[in-house]
């Protein structure tokens, strides 16, 4: 039986060697990959609350975020599932200033799942690079993380840039991370919005079909609004 217990434990300490024997016990059990990485979100958010209160700092953090990271590697595999041929293309990134990634890489990861090609560009993403690459792939989406109170704000650059570029008519935009809001994601005026990577499979995939025009659902799109509407 998979401890969980001592998962969120070895995450917490930055144990990257138990972080990883659990998870592919785990896996090994046949255990549901969401449920595996449920102790290890958990991890982070206790991580974050004792750096909040300065009982640890930046380097505690980052040997805690490569335990997560590398037991989340083993979980990806199984996260993608066998799919079919992507029809639906999405460029991927954390915005410009900000370094975390964890959530972003999930939310890649759930999106290959369901049948996005998916083109990274990891942390640190200007504008200019999301519509480069947009335009370089033929994105149906981009899907813009941040973690930052402080760079949560550059979103607006991209969003503004989508909507100036005129040869790229049916481009969309979701976003998420921890401090961005449904009233933010309003107020800036993405397409998209998803409190976690599970949900932002759902509303990235409808935010494409209202593009294509194969669904018809007005405003911003967000979990409430597509379980009112299904
Ligand atoms: Co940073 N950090 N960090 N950090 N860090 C936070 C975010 C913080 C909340 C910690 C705290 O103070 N409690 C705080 C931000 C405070 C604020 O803005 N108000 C903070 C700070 C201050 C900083 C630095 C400024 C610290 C410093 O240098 N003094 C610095 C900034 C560096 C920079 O980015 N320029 C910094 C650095 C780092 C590390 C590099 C050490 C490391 C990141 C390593 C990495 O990612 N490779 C790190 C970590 C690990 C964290 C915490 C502890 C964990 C983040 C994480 O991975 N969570 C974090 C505290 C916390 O979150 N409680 C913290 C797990 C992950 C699965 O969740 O990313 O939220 P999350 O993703 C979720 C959802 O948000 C959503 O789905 C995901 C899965 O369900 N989601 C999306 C995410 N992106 C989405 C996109 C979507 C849709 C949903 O659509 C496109």
């Amino acid at each position: 039986m998979a401890d969980f217990e001592r998962l969120q434990a070895a995450v917490e300490a930055g144990d990257r060697e138990t972080a990883v024997q659990i998870t592919e016990a785990a896996i090994d059990e046949g255990l549901d990959p969401h449920v595996i990485l449920e102790p290890m979100t958990e991890a982070m958010g206790v991580i974050g609350d004792r750096f909040s209160r300065q009982e640890i700092f930046v380097p505690e953090m980052l040997i805690s975020a490569r335990a997560m990271k590398a037991a989340v590697a083993l979980l990806e595999p199984l996260l993608i599932g066998s799919g079919h041929k992507p029809d639906k293309v999405a460029v991927l990134g954390t915005i410009r200033g900000d370094l975390h990634d964890i959530g972003k890489n999930l939310v890649g990861m759930m999106l290959k799942g369901a049948n996005f090609e998916v083109v990274d560009l990891g942390t640190n993403t200007s504008a200019e690079a999301f519509l480069a690459a947009a335009r370089e792939h033929e994105a149906d989406l981009i899907g813009c993380s941040a973690l930052l109170t402080t760079t949560m704000g550059n979103m607006r650059e991209v969003i503004a840039a989508v909507a100036e570029a005129d040869d790229m008519p049916d481009l969309r935009v979701i976003i998420g991370g921890a401090p961005v809001t449904l009233e933010f994601a309003t107020q800036i005026g993405a397409h998209g919005w998803a409190p976690d990577a599970a949900s932002a499979v759902h509303v990235a995939t409808a935010v494409v079909a209202t593009a294509r025009g194969q669904r018809d659902l007005p405003g911003l799109i967000h979990p409430d609004a597509l379980a009112a509407n299904a």
